[in-house]
């Protein structure tokens, strides 16, 4: 009776190795937008995090793009983009932080997060609400 388990263990574990092993292969390769999409109108170079202005990285009626290409926490709404970002590009290499300011309370309050790679629309309940973004790190201090 135990033998009878056994082989289906070890079938399963060969299972789990070929899976391990096909995922490894892949991580080689960079997780991009579709070729033509919208995301390559704003040349979002490799080991640049990129965010942009309207769904799926659309560049009609006013939208843009904007991006960081070194580690840091960026006050985004400082510069004039709060309130604005609705899809993202992660080529970083790292993860990042999405930061909405929470005025009544004075700080930083964190409403996404992008492992490298990632790359599509925010999530609606927080689409428009991004004021900071911290690549490479959370940011320190006044976190919510
Ligand atoms: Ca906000």
């Amino acid at each position: 009776m135990k033998n009878a388990f056994r082989a289906p263990l070890a079938c399963l574990a060969a299972v789990a190795l070929l899976f391990s092993g096909s995922v490894t292969a892949s991580a080689t390769v960079e997780d991009v937008p579709p070729a033509g999409s919208d995301y390559y109108i704003w040349n979002c170079t490799y080991l640049e995090f990129c965010y942009f202005k309207h769904y799926g990285a659309r560049h009609e009626n006013g939208g843009w793009g904007r991006g960081f290409i070194t580690n840091g926490f960026y006050n985004i709404g400082a510069e004039g983009y709060g309130d604005q970002t609705s899809s993202i590009w992660n080529r970083s290499g790292v993860q990042v932080w999405g930061y909405d300011w929470h005025q009544s309370n004075q700080c930083w309050k964190e409403i996404w997060v992008s492992p490298n790679g990632n790359w599509g629309d925010l999530d609606p309940k927080v689409d428009n609400l991004t004021d900071a973004i911290s690549v490479g790190g959370r940011v320190d201090g006044d976190i919510c």
